[in-house]
């Protein structure tokens, strides 16, 4: 398997947040057209059947795009629609169970929150770790308090794979976490709560991409 690189460092990830007028379907194609190049579809209320046929329409935004599509929670739904891959929380399909499900050749990221999960992770064949909560964020509540940059500094020292950065990322924090080590990093409300999501997306690749190594 070869080793998995982010295709470059905007991890977006299409959450709607309940904006009532925006759909999946329409921030996918936002986010897409701003650039981003990998796109995690985070879905969190719908059924099954609901979430399949979704799925099967972003990738197709996707592939018009030349943009990967990583699945979040649901492995069994990534397979089904043949996604690029999967990105499991610690309390998900635990990661060898995700790698049955998906084979060899499907991108796994696994969310992960202190030294010894990012270990695991990296010693089960992820391809790719999320570290977080990086800042404060009001997204989700994680259970854990905001990691900060030095711990990220931690993590890079500590494993090989590429890593993510998620929690609290706004456009202004974001060079911060690739100084700090970070492939990529992943944003939610500061993406979707914009007024237009295409021009934030290119705004924030121009912040770091001029901040790249
Ligand atoms: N996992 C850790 S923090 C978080 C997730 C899904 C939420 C990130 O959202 P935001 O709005 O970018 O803080
Ligand atoms: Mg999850």
């Amino acid at each position: 398997m070869l080793k998995f690189t982010f295709p470059n460092p905007l991890y977006a990830i299409a959450d709607t947040l309940g904006r009532a007028e925006l759909s999946f379907l329409d921030l996918a194609e936002h986010l897409c057209a701003g650039g981003a190049r990998l796109l995690q579809l985070r879905v969190k209320d719908l059924p099954s059947r609901e979430f399949l046929t979704l799925a099967q329409q972003v990738r197709t935004v996707c592939h018009r795009y030349g943009c990967l599509l990583i699945i979040n929670d649901r492995a069994d739904i990534a397979l089904a629609i043949d996604a690029d891959g999967v990105h499991v929380g610690q309390e998900d399909l635990p990661l060898a169970a995700a790698r049955k499900v998906l084979g060899p050749h499907k991108i796994i990221g696994v969310s992960t929150h202190n030294p010894a999960q990012a270990q695991e992770a990296e010693r089960g064949g992820a391809d790719y770790i999320g570290f977080g909560p990086l800042f404060g964020t009001t997204t989700k509540a994680t259970g854990y308090t905001a990691r900060g940059l030095a711990q990220l500094r931690e993590i890079r020292a500590l494993v090989q794979l590429p890593i993510v950065a998620i929690g609290g990322i706004t456009t202004e924090r974001a060079p911060s976490a690739l100084e700090a080590g970070a492939n990529a990093v992943a944003m939610i409300s500061d993406l979707v709560l914009a007024s237009d999501v295409t021009r934030k997306v290119q705004e924030t690749l121009v912040e770091l991409r001029s901040r790249e190594e």
